[in-house]
């Protein structure tokens, strides 16, 4: 904390009439709201998008049953529990637009927050409780457990498997759910809507699918219990496509809140100022009018969620491994040197665009040029660390997806190839080409490093990570892509420059 934001006093419910004027504020009254969402994974992308979404609706009359309570799974939510009960669950969000104009808001959406280690059975109440109409969820691609080859809930999760034995001591996200909906169940109370928030591709269809195999292993084990067939008859689970920008909050955010706002705020959001939400209009019990500011309902959103994922998580994901091997720290950074632009832009036109379905209304080259603007937002300062963290949980999803597809027609995959070569670099020497280390952060890291360090004596050894590459290995077409862009990585002095412009 700086010695200036020591003497300010702290964002919260009273000194919220101290705001300068022109910061937009909740102008509803809080104390009349109820948690008709319970949002599981308050992360910083939940607080700059589905919160703020509601944060203007409750600004509507009519809509005071839809303020959200957080509920935190992981150890590491209970700093953020803190901080929000200090503040009364308000935070700073700061919209920095590409021109450099700034929005600053406070977002008053959320009501409540939970830590759920400590209280289980309070949480279990509050999925339970008939105010509860929807539970969503922002739990990372890795939250839901799907194994990457086999598309089953992995069952050997030690979470998911501890959490199968034992209904009645959840651990994970699916525990909770099915402890609070069998509750509901047996006391003949309706159905909540379970709606992930997360970038997979069908996130609604993959929940249902990995709930009902959970309840359905649990179900096994005890008499008379059918909670599976009841959830597929009464749960829906609508497919959505969300997206903003939500750098990682750094000191000078902070720093920027206690100077501008005049109040200390020691968590804001800081974010882009483009925000999309596609959803599918599928609620089991209600639904907020999200598309009064901004959302939008549609009866399928396949194609909107092809096209997100497939340009711009793996859009970022190129630049992220690319960029991280060059020694640059920052997606700005990287897509402002006219070799990355060229190379992201070949990547989406040559090996994405062909697979994806005509949108009406979208047209993909302005969406493609937009991406581009919106990584080139020199406001936005995203670290390269944050996008290629948790890797293995994204790229099977965002890019080995498309080399599959590519491969299935016989068409060339040669740029993606170079970027999965380059996932191997990174992983066995974990430091970028100046020999400056990498800050690495993925839960399969140990197992990354050690099949990357093989790559000397094997340069497909990588490729044996079956659970991400799933038969890769033995596809011809892209082992041979693969080891030209091993040799020309591992190869004396090699330049990532030089190897993407051969690549071209
Ligand atoms: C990013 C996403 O995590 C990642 O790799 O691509 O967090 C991305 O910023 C969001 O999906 C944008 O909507």
């Amino acid at each position: 904390m700086t010695s200036d934001s020591l003497s300010k006093s702290t964002l919260n419910q009273v000194t919220l009439a101290e705001l300068p004027s022109h910061i937009d504020r909740p102008t509803y009254d809080r104390s009349q709201l109820k948690a008709g969402i319970v949002h599981i994974g308050v992360g910083g992308f939940h607080r700059a998008h589905q919160a703020v979404y509601s944060n203007e609706l409750l600004k509507t009359p009519g809509s005071e049953q839809w303020a959200i309570c957080g509920i935190g799974l992981l150890e590491n939510n209970r700093a953020l529990r803190d901080i929000l009960v200090k503040q009364d669950y308000l935070y700073s969000l700061v919209v920095r637009h590409p021109n450099g104009q700034i929005d600053n808001k406070v977002i008053g959406s959320m009501i409540d927050f939970i830590f759920a280690p400590d209280n289980k059975q309070t949480v279990i109440d509050k999925l339970a409780h008939s105010d509860t109409k929807i539970v969503s969820l922002t739990i990372t691609e890795g939250g839901y457990n799907v194994h990457p080859t086999t598309g089953e809930l992995d069952v050997e999760n030690s979470a998911i498997a501890h959490d199968i034995a034992n209904p009645n001591d959840p651990k994970t996200a699916f525990g909770y759910i099915a402890a609070a909906l069998k509750v509901r169940k047996e006391s003949g109370m309706k159905a909540f809507t379970i709606q992930s928030c997360d970038n997979i591709q069908h996130n609604g269809a993959v929940t249902r699918k990995m709930l009902l195999s959970f309840t359905a292993l649990q179900d096994a084990q005890q008499q008379n219990s059918e909670l599976s067939q009841w959830i597929a008859k009464h749960v829906h689970f609508p497919n959505a496509m969300v997206d903003r920008i939500t750098p990682v909050t750094t000191k000078t955010d902070i720093d920027y809140v206690t100077q501008n706002y005049g109040l200390t705020d020691e968590w804001p959001i800081t974010c882009e100022s483009f925000s999309q939400w596609v959803i599918e209009d599928n609620f089991s019990d209600g639904r907020p009018n999200w598309d009064n500011v901004g959302a939008q309902f549609v009866s399928d959103v396949t194609p909107f969620e092809k096209m997100k994922i497939r340009l711009l998580n793996a859009g970022h994901s190129v630049l992220g491994l690319l960029g991280s091997i060059h020694g640059y720290a920052t997606i700005d950074e990287t897509v402002s040197d006219k070799d990355f632009a060229k190379y992201l832009r070949a990547f989406m036109d040559l090996e994405v665009t062909p697979l994806l379905d005509e949108l009406d209304g979208i047209d993909l080259n302005q969406y493609k040029d937009t991406l581009i603007e919106r990584f080139a937002n020199p406001n936005i300062k995203d670290s390269l660390a944050r996008i290629c963290s948790e890797s293995s949980a994204k790229l099977p999803k965002f890019l080995i997806a498309t080399i599959h597809e590519n491969l299935a027609v016989n068409r060339d995959c040669s740029l993606a190839a170079l970027v999965i070569a380059t996932w191997c670099l990174y992983s066995d020497k974990q430091v970028n080409q100046a020999q400056q280390a990498l800050d690495i952060q993925d839960a399969m890291q140990a197992e990354l490093t050690t099949y990357a360090q093989q790559t000397s004596a094997d340069t497909l050894a990588f490729l044996k990570l079956n659970s991400l590459f799933g038969d890769l290995m033995n596809q011809p077409a892209f082992t041979q892509l693969y080891s030209d862009a091993i040799n020309a990585l591992y190869a004396p002095a090699s330049n990532i420059k030089n190897i993407m412009h051969n690549t071209l």
